[in-house]
């Protein structure tokens, strides 16, 4: 009955305006009359928040009560973007949102983008997590989400001068979105010694002292599903000084100083996250993040399996825990930890139950992305977890020796200990060892897995431990809010929007690929969102685009495996050609804005110099009389996730051209794809499947496979490099100053002419840019091109992270959703 009469939940316009008005006015302190956008999205944000709380503390009732098997998602990062517009669509009020905001005189587009983008994450990995959370809350599975509730998000990028450079991204100063908890706790040590004991029956124990005791706080972040009242939960830990007796000590022995600096040193371990993407660095306060995490996590989901008063062994029936790259690792250590030093199990007991409960998702098979932490640093910060992990290290190899006798090189290669100077330890293997399922995130990643990087396990283990679970992305954000217009005419031709929900439904698009007024009206709404990325342009680099021309975009973390150096080496070519041509020639040109977005770590100087040739390029191109239209190079800087909503539906084109065998999956292919652009790219990631789902006829494929990669590396190696000459004419190019010093560019030409071309820039170059031509040819055949664009959607159906899911709960996590009634 209470539930009835719940002032905030509004269903109405006037009920929305009456909460609206209460928060300006009095949560705010704000006159309805000295209100902005930043004042209107704050109401906004309260009003839905008050919302999603009423449905969170509903939904953990519910799942506490029904006490059935949980998820648990351990992710370093979560790259949320905004969480307004997704928790109005997701609750279903956006339209008396929009309706109160307009009387009041706002528009809802401008409150909606007030909002600060909650970037916890790199890329691909933290996106994918965000994706899963709702996909979780949509789906109905009882799931947390568990992170580090980083001070500074990824940073935020300026260009200056064609550089990048790094803003700190300060994010959290009035966030509606989270909740503190300060009464949820948990106390975490570091550093210390190991004292064995025995005790009253003389069992070994051993006794973790004399550490440093850091606080976590945790901080609650509501997630709704769409169309449904379940709202999960994320739960991000903040690091403090502990209140611990230590400290006060301090403080009394007037040690001030001392005290302030340990509560700095506290406070740094959820500071910032760090900005590398596949590069690992192994720097001690990214381990202490990790640890701190892992410890804060664990604790926190056994003390809820605590409560139920089960026997250990119903652990793994009641939680599985996901780890999301091997960053999450020691959660198998920390676990083994407390079943058998603080709750007494046996050994094998003990082991038995975590790998029951532990899943490892790999990401990346790049070797400089492996995670490997010197023995000596561990041993130092976690003396008691370096022990463990060099006992289950023992069994392991005792294992592989009883199966594989007297095969010493099996064993150095499999040790979870590497022999090197300082050892090391390999996380990946210890997440393969402590896990039950370990899979990739695209049918060729996890092939490759199992063929390379991941062999020797596969023979000791059997191949049913590792298993392919594709990804996806949530169709929820990457096509209705992103993309209103096209999600509002499928819903249209399809009677709903149950595709939302069921994006295999989109299948049925097929049957309109002929009818010609839904082609016009899908190209009128390709053509909008378009003029609306050209506004976007215009806003955040001065340079006006012509909506017209053919949109080419590659948005996605710079790296040279992704080859952006590939695009931009091609576009200098088309340059080239442009300005080499008769006016006569020049009227067969098809215009093309070509399209930059993405960030480099801090560190990676290759790819900043890659950012940096874009942007002079872009200088000299854009205001060349002799190309005009026909070609405008654009670097959109701070690519984010909101930008990301922006960008994807105004494709024409997206490039995906990673060198074959090295992306894992791809996302971002996906959500082009699903709005309507098609791709050019290589065999390789998800790629692949999107080719097998949409068909050949319907995607821009070239270059050479992944199975070839190894035999031309080694070419190369041996002095067979030949530059491809088209290439070498835009060297040239670069090298004749015509971008500006040409010294700052020779590290980039130097690393394919020089230095074996790992990336195999020069092997791809022509079939790229005959791909390239295939494109603008087929381009000028717009009722072609559009029915391509159709097709291609209508078959995406398989992408969705709803199916991903699906996919874990079955066949890794053995979790069911738990039904919700009205
Ligand atoms: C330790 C440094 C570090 C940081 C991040 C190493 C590795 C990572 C991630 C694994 C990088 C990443 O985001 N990988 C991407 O994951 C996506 C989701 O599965 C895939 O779609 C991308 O192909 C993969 O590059």
């Amino acid at each position: 009955a209470w539930r009835k009469h719940s002032a905030s939940e509004f269903t109405s316009k006037e009920q929305f305006e009456k909460e609206l008005v209460r928060h300006i006015e009095t949560t705010l302190a704000r006159s309805l009359y000295n209100c902005d956008d930043n004042a209107a999205y704050s109401g906004t944000a309260l009003a839905f928040r008050d919302r999603l709380i009423i449905e969170w503390n509903r939904t953990q009732q519910r799942q506490t009560f029904n006490d059935q098997k949980r998820v648990y998602y351990l992710s370093l990062e979560f790259l949320m973007g905004r969480a307004l517009d997704n928790a109005m669509l997701n609750v279903g009020q956006k339209e008396a949102a929009r309706d109160g905001l307009k009387d009041l005189g706002f528009r809802i587009e401008d409150v909606i983008s007030q909002e600060h983008d909650a970037a916890l994450g790199n890329g691909g990995l933290g996106r994918l997590a965000a994706c899963f959370l709702d996909s979780l809350a949509t789906l109905n599975y009882p799931a947390w989400g568990y992170g580090l509730r980083y001070r500074y998000g990824i940073f935020k990028q300026e260009i200056i001068d064609g550089y990048q450079v790094e803003i700190p991204d300060y994010w959290l100063d009035n966030n509606p979105w989270e909740f503190p908890r300060h009464d949820v706790t948990v106390d975490i040590q570091f550093y210390g010694t190991v004292r064995k004991t025995q005790d009253q029956n003389g069992k070994v124990q051993h006794l973790w002292e004399n550490g440093e005791i850091v606080q976590a706080v945790a901080y609650d972040v509501p997630i709704p599903g769409y169309g449904t009242k379940t709202t999960n939960n994320l739960r991000l830990w903040s690091s403090k000084a502990s209140t611990g007796e230590f400290d006060f000590q301090k403080f009394n022995a007037g040690d001030y100083e001392s005290a302030v600096a340990d509560q700095q040193r506290a406070e740094t371990i959820s500071a910032v996250l760090y900005p590398n993407d596949n590069l690992e660095r192994g720097k001690e306060l990214r381990l202490k993040q990790q640890y701190f995490w892992c410890a804060a996590s664990l604790f926190d989901i056994v003390r809820r399996f605590k409560k139920t008063k089960r026997a250990w062994s119903e652990f793994p029936d009641q939680v599985a825990i996901q780890l999301n790259d091997t960053h999450p690792t020691l959660a198998i250590v920390e676990m083994q930890r407390i079943l058998v030093d603080i709750e007494d199990l046996e050994w094998d007991e003990a082991w038995r139950i975590v790998t029951k409960t532990f899943g490892y998702t790999n990401h990346t098979v790049l070797p400089e992305a492996l995670e490997k932490w010197s023995v000596p640093l561990m041993q130092n910060l976690l003396p008691r977890h370096l022990q463990i992990i060099y006992e289950i290290n023992l069994f392991f190899l005792q294992y592989v020796e009883r199966n594989f006798p007297n095969d010493r090189d099996l064993l150095t290669r499999v040790s979870i200990i590497e022999e090197s100077h300082p050892k090391m330890v390999r996380m990946a293997y210890l997440a393969i060892i402590g896990s039950h399922k370990v899979n990739g995130v695209a049918e060729l990643h996890s092939d490759l897995l199992k063929t390379t990087l991941f062999k020797d396990f596969v023979e000791i283990y059997g191949p049913d431990r590792f298993t392919n679970v594709t990804n996806g992305v949530t169709p929820r954000r990457w096509l209705h809010q992103a993309n209103p217009e096209l999600s509002a005419l499928i819903a249209k031709k399809l009677g709903g929007h149950e595709f939302l929900t069921d994006l295999t439904l989109l299948d049925k698009l097929e049957a309109f690929v002929d009818d010609k007024e839904f082609r016009t009206e899908w190209a009128a709404i390709k053509s909008r969102n378009k003029v609306r990325l050209a506004q976007l342009i215009k806003e955040t680099t001065g340079y006006t685009v012509n909506p017209d021309a053919l949109f080419d975009v590659q948005v996605k973390r710079i790296h040279e495996y992704k080859r952006q150096q590939l695009n931009i080496f091609g576009v200098i070519h088309r340059y080239l050609t442009i300005k080499g041509m008769s006016a006569e020639e020049k009227k067969k040109v098809v215009p093309r804005v070509s399209i930059f977005g993405g960030k480099a770590a801090p560190g990676y100087w290759m790819a900043k110099t890659i950012i940096h040739l874009i942007n002079k390029v872009a200088d000299v191109v854009n205001k060349d009389p002799d190309v005009g239209d026909l070609l405008k190079v654009i670097f959109i800087p701070d690519y984010n996730v909101s930008k990301a909503e922006v960008i994807c539906p105004a494709s024409d084109i997206s490039e995906h051209i990673s060198t074959a065998g090295t992306e894992g999956s791809g996302t971002s292919n996906m959500k082009f794809v699903l709005n309507g652009g098609l791709i050019i790219g290589t065999c390789d990631g998800a790629n692949i499947e999107i080719t097998r789902e949409i068909s050949e006829q319907n995607i821009f494929l070239f270059g050479n496979l992944a199975e070839d990669v190894e035999e031309l590396r080694h070419r190369h190696f041996y002095g067979e490099f030949q530059l491809d000459p088209q290439l070498a004419k835009v060297f040239d190019a670069i090298k004749s100053n015509m971008f500006g010093d040409a010294a700052h560019f020779s590290a980039l030409t130097a690393s394919i002419e020089e230095h074996g071309d790992y990336y195999l820039v020069s092997d791809d170059f022509n079939s790229y840019i005959a791909a390239h031509a295939v494109v603008d040819q087929e381009f000028q055949n717009q009722k072609e091109w559009i029915a391509k664009s159709i097709a291609s959607v209508a078959r995406m159906g398989f992408f969705s992270t709803d199916r991903v899911i699906n996919e874990y709960a079955d066949s890794i996590w053995n979790v069911e959703p738990l039904a919700v009634k009205d």
